[in-house]
């Protein structure tokens, strides 16, 4: 059964995907963006309330990489916490009011569904290629942004392959084609990664700065101090090439020289004593604070922009 403070396997986030939506009185709609390597359903959770007009929008995904359990974890929380308190919570309400936010649960689900059945450190997609033995490429070094340039391997068998061309993975298109259709109305990408504690801009695959580099610090540097309010966690922010490393090809490059300018990297809990194996008990305090920089980044790129 489903919870919000365990790791759900696929089949309860699907069963959890209706039924909320169900009960959503129509703040939230489901919508498929196409199916993973083993045909599997990817469904993009549209939250917002109903307009005529058209509303700006945020795009959130969680899970590229299968092993990283906090973060579809994170995707369910903020959708129950966006639910729940829209009506009650002013910033939430006038969010949910003049913006749509899109979910994406869990990005990799052929990935996430191996790390539950067969191994729990699996990173990659599940796909598969006649000529090589090796599985599943790097999703997060298969988008079109400097690809396979620095930061990844074009070695089928390394846990960081960039595939064999630039969204040759499924999964990648499926969102890449979704972004570029609602490329007029997405005004910022998050997505959510585990662990190191970070909050990490473009770019990765360049060490040069991006134009907007202050603009984007500035909104991190707040959305982290919104998060160390709760419980005291300390993330650092910055470019990715030079506060994680350099690599190419990731997600928040590619939509930020779409342009979508807040294009963001979170690296949530912990800085390493668990790190992937993050206890079960963890789930809501790193949600709890998480949920603070999501929504003190919000605030703070409506009223700059
Ligand atoms: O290496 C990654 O893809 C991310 N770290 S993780 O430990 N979750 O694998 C960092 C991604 C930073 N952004 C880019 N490299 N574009
Ligand atoms: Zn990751």
């Amino acid at each position: 059964a489903h919870s919000y403070t365990k790791y759900n396997t696929w089949t309860d986030i699907v069963a959890w995907m209706s039924s909320m939506t169900s009960s959503s009185s129509g703040l939230m709609t489901k919508q498929v963006i196409g199916n993973t390597y083993e045909g599997r359903a990817m469904t993009v959770l549209k939250i917002g309330k109903a307009s005529s007009s058209t509303k700006p929008a945020i795009f959130m995904d969680c899970g590229i990489h299968a092993r990283e359990w906090i973060s579809p974890a994170f995707c369910q929380w903020f959708v129950k916490e966006a639910l729940s308190t829209y009506g009650t919570d002013s910033q939430m309400t006038s969010l949910l009011d003049q913006m749509d936010v899109y979910v994406l649960p869990v990005f990799n689900i052929d990935g996430y569904d191996f790390t539950h059945k067969s191994n729990r450190m699996w990173r990659k997609t599940r796909s598969r290629r006649s000529g090589s033995s090796c599985i599943g490429a790097d999703p997060n070094r298969n988008f079109d942004a400097g690809w396979c340039s620095m930061g990844a391997s074009s070695n089928p068998c390394s846990d960081t392959f960039c595939g064999y061309t630039p969204e040759s993975e499924i999964e990648v298109k499926n969102v890449a084609d979704f972004i570029r259709r609602n490329k007029s109305t997405i005004k910022a990408y998050l997505t959510i990664h585990s662990y190191s504690q970070l909050l990490l801009f473009p770019y990765s695959y360049t060490y040069d700065l991006a134009a907007d580099h202050n603009e984007l610090m500035k909104v991190a540097e707040g959305a982290s101090s919104a998060l160390r309010s709760l419980y005291g966690t300390r993330y650092t922010s910055g470019p990715g090439a030079t506060t994680i490393y350099p690599a190419a090809g990731g997600s928040d490059d590619w939509a930020y020289d779409l342009g979508v300018k807040y294009s963001y990297t979170f690296e949530l809990r912990d800085t390493g004593r668990y790190g992937f194996l993050l206890p079960e008990s963890q789930i809501k305090p790193t949600c709890e604070e998480t949920m603070l920089a999501v929504k003190g980044a919000v605030k703070f790129w409506r009223r700059i922009s």
